[in-house]
Formats: structure tokens, C-alpha cells, sequence
């Protein structure tokens, strides 16, 4: 068994001390933060997936999983954030409105943050309304919207309505992520792009920049 995998053990069976402790003891030892994310953590957090697609696992293991996946990035997330000096562009993110993911933008979010870009992020649950008041009060460059749900995919077209109506298309990119949407789907609803996972968030992010 390699290392990585005891960290993913450590996330699938909820051992949240144990996990940040896993962490830690590998970053002094100079395994890099992306490494026990890539490595480590998704991959946990994958199985648990499937565990609970398969019914092999009810709500409370994908919750103290979860617990642990966040525990976890607490501990490399200052490190990502050292990479960044000035700032290369700003963005809102969030989870769409009725939809409470938010493992997958957070890890957006450290990724993005690593990179050099000041993020505002509004959380879960957000809804068309606060991205726009987000959007216009920190004059940002990119709005990025998170769905992890089949039914609140819907939210994100009317999130572009929304920045439609109050004037703002024009002036910002918005970029699309999570396991439901694709990129077809980002070219089907108007948002300028689509990333499968955090760090093709930051490439889409950097060419969504040089177009702004
Ligand atoms: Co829920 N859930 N869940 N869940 N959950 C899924 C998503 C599901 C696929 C499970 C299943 O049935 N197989 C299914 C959705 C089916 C569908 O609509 N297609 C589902 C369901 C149905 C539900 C509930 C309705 C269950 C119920 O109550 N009956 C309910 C809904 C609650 C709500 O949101 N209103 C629910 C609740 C929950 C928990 C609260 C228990 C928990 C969330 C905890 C939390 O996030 N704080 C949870 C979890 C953990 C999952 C699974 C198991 C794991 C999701 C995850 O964190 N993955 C998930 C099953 C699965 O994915 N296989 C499932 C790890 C994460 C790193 O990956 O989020 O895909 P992901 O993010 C990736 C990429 O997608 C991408 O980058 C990330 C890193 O690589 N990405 C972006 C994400 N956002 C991005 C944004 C970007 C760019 C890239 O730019 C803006």
C-alpha cells in the first residue's frame, strides 16, 4: 500500500485527527500539498463516492468523511495560499442555489487561491441574486458557479440571467464546474468555459483572463 492510500483510508473511514495529523507529517517530510490533495484526499473522497452510489454506505460514513476531506484542508491549504504573491485577477464563487456541495469549490477555491487569484467565496446554497451584489460590489473578473445536483444545474442559467439583467455580462467571464456539467453544457447556457477539476480551473481561469 502506498502512503497516499492511508491518507484516502484515513478519509473513507472518517479519522478526521488522524488525516490533518497524516497531512502534516507529510509536509515537513516535503511531499507538496497539490500531491496529498491529488493523491490523497480525491481519491478517498472518490471511493466514498462510489461506496455510497453502490449502497455499500449510508449518510452519516459520507458525512464524517467529508468532515475529514475538510480537516485535511485546513492543513495544506496555507501552503497553496503561499504560492501567491499579486494578485493575477479576482473571482466570486459559490454553489448554486438548493445545492449544499461544497467539498469539490472548496478545493477549487485552495486551488485557485495557490495560484495568486483573490477569491470571494460565498459558500453553498447561494443564490442568482447575491452572485450579482458580490459581482458589482468587488468589481470582479470571473464568476464561477459549482453544482453537484442534476436539479440545480438549472440555477446556473438563471444566475447569467441575472448578471444579464443587472448589466454585468458584458464586464465579467463566468466559468462552470462539477460532476453534472460539461462543457457542452457551458457553451449550451452561455458561461465562456468549463473546468473538470480544481487545477483545470486555474488554466481555464488564466485563459479566461487574457480575453477580459
Ligand atoms: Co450528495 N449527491 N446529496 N451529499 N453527494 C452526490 C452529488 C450524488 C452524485 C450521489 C449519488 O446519488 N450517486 C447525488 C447527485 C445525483 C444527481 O443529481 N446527479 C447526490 C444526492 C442525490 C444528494 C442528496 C439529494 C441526497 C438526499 O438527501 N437524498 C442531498 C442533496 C443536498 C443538497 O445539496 N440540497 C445530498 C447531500 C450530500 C451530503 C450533505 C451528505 C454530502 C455533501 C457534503 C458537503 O459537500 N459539504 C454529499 C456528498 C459528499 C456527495 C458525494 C458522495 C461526494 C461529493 C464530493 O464531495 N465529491 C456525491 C457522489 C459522488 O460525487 N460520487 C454526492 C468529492 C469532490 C472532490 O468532487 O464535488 O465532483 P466534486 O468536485 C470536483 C469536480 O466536480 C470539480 O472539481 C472538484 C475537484 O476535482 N468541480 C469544479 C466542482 N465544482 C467546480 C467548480 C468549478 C470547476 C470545477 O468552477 C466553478
Amino acid at each position: 500500500m502506498t502512503a497516499f492510500e492511508d491518507l484516502a483510508n484515513l478519509i473513507i473511514s472518517g479519522q478526521h485527527s488522524a488525516a490533518a495529523q497524516w497531512a502534516n507529517t507529510e509536509l515537513s517530510n516535503g511531499v507538496s500539498p497539490e500531491d496529498i490533495i491529488e493523491k490523497g484526499m480525491i481519491p478517498g473522497m472518490d471511493e466514498i463516492g462510489r461506496r455510497w452510489k453502490d449502497q455499500e454506505i449510508h449518510m452519516p460514513e459520507v458525512l464524517i468523511a467529508a468532515r475529514a476531506m475538510k480537516s485535511c484542508m485546513a492543513v495544506v491549504k496555507p501552503l497553496l495560499a503561499n504560492f501567491a504573491d499579486t494578485s493575477r485577477g479576482s473571482v466570486v464563487i459559490g454553489t448554486v442555489k438548493g445545492d449544499l456541495h461544497d467539498i469539490g469549490k472548496n478545493l477549487v477555491v485552495m486551488m485557485l487561491e495557490g495560484a495568486g487569484y483573490t477569491v470571494y467565496d460565498l459558500g453553498n446554497d447561494v443564490a442568482p441574486e447575491a452572485f450579482v451584489k458580490a459581482a458589482e460590489e468587488n468589481a470582479v473578473d470571473i464568476v464561477a458557479m459549482s453544482a453537484l445536483l442534476t436539479t440545480t444545474v438549472p440555477m446556473m442559467t438563471e444566475t447569467i440571467e441575472a448578471l444579464k439583467r443587472a448589466e454585468l455580462r458584458e464586464k465579467v467571464k463566468v466559468m462552470i464546474g462539477g460532476a453534472p456539467v460539461s462543457d457542452e453544457l457551458a457553451k449550451q447556457i452561455g458561461a465562456d468555459g468549463y473546468a473538470p477539476d480544481g487545477a483545470s480551473a486555474v488554466d481555464v481561469i488564466s485563459t479566461l483572463m487574457k480575453s477580459h
